[in-house]
C-alpha cells in the first residue's frame, strides 16, 4: 500500500488533496519535522532533503510534492489535461511555477516576516514583492478561467490550493479582498468533499504545536552558524 508521510505544511497538503480525490488507498505517516524527525536516518533514506511530504509505493519511492502530484497524475490517470501538446505544456509549465515560484516565494516570505532574526527589511521587502508578484499571476490566471488549466479540475490546482488555502498567513487577511478570483476558487475547492476529509487527516496526529529551541534547530539550523555553532 502507498505510504504517505506527512506533515500539516502547505506542500504535503497538495498531495494529501491528491491522495483523496483519486480513491487510492493509502497510509499516512506523520513526520513531526518541529521535533526533528526529518532528520532520522530511515526518513532521509526516504527523502534526502529532509522535508515533507515523501511518499512510497511498491519498490518506489518519492520525494518533492509535485514530483509526487506527477507521479499519482501518471499512476492512476486522474486530474490530468487532455493529452495533447497544448494542454501538457500548460500543465508542465503552471504545475513548476508552483514549485520554483509560488511555494519557496511564500515559505520565505513568512520566514523572514515571523521568524528570521533582525536586520531583515531587506529581505521581508523583497519576498513580499516576490510573493505578491507570483500570486497576482495566479490571480490573473484565475480571472480567465475557472481552473489553471481551464474549466477543468487538474493537478495542478490541487498544487495552487496547498499553499492557497493558506495565503493569508503568507500574504495578510486582506488577500481575500485584493485577490478575489483565488478566493472563489479556494472556497470552491475547500467545499469538495476530499477537502473536508483533510480536516481530518490533519487532526488525526498532534503535531508539535511550539516553535521552541528544539523546533528552531530542527528547522533552520543556518542560526546555529549565526550563534557560532558548526554549520
Ligand atoms: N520542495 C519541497 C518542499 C517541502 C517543504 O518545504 N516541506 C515543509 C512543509 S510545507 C517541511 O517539511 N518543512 C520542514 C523543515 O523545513 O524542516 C516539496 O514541495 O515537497
Amino acid at each position: 500500500m502507498i505510504k504517505f508521510y506527512y506533515n500539516t505544511g502547505p506542500n504535503p497538503m497538495k498531495v494529501a488533496l491528491y491522495l483523496e480525490e483519486c480513491g487510492l488507498p493509502y497510509e499516512p505517516v506523520p513526520v513531526d519535522t518541529r521535533k526533528g524527525e526529518q532528520h532520522l536516518p530511515a526518513y532521509l533514506a526516504i527523502n534526502p532533503n529532509a522535508k515533507a511530504p515523501s511518499l512510497t509505493d511498491g519498490d518506489a519511492t518519492l520525494f518533492d510534492s509535485n514530483a509526487i502530484l506527477l507521479y499519482l497524475a501518471e499512476k492512476t490517470g486522474q486530474f490530468l489535461p487532455a493529452n495533447t501538446p497544448a494542454a501538457r505544456g500548460a500543465m508542465h509549465s503552471w504545475l513548476m511555477f508552483v514549485a520554483t515560484g509560488i511555494g519557496p516565494y511564500s515559505g520565505q516570505y513568512v520566514h523572514f516576516k515571523l521568524f528570521a532574526p533582525e536586520p531583515k527589511e531587506y529581505a521581508v521587502n523583497r519576498y513580499d514583492f516576490e510573493a505578491w508578484r507570483h500570486w497576482n499571476i495566479i490571480e490573473q490566471q484565475l480571472a480567465k478561467h475557472r481552473y489553471m488549466l481551464g474549466d477543468t479540475y487538474t493537478l495542478v490546482d490541487m498544487a495552487v490550493w496547498g499553499w492557497a488555502r493558506i495565503v493569508n498567513v503568507v500574504l495578510g487577511n486582506d488577500v481575500w479582498t485584493r485577490l478575489p478570483n483565488l478566493k472563489r476558487f479556494v472556497d470552491e475547492i475547500n467545499a469538495r468533499p476530499a477537502a473536508q476529509r483533510i480536516e481530518a487527516l490533519r487532526t488525526r496526529h498532534a503535531f508539535k504545536a511550539e516553535m521552541d529551541d528544539e523546533a528552531r534547530r530542527a528547522m533552520f539550523p543556518q542560526n546555529q552558524r549565526l550563534a557560532g555553532g558548526k554549520s
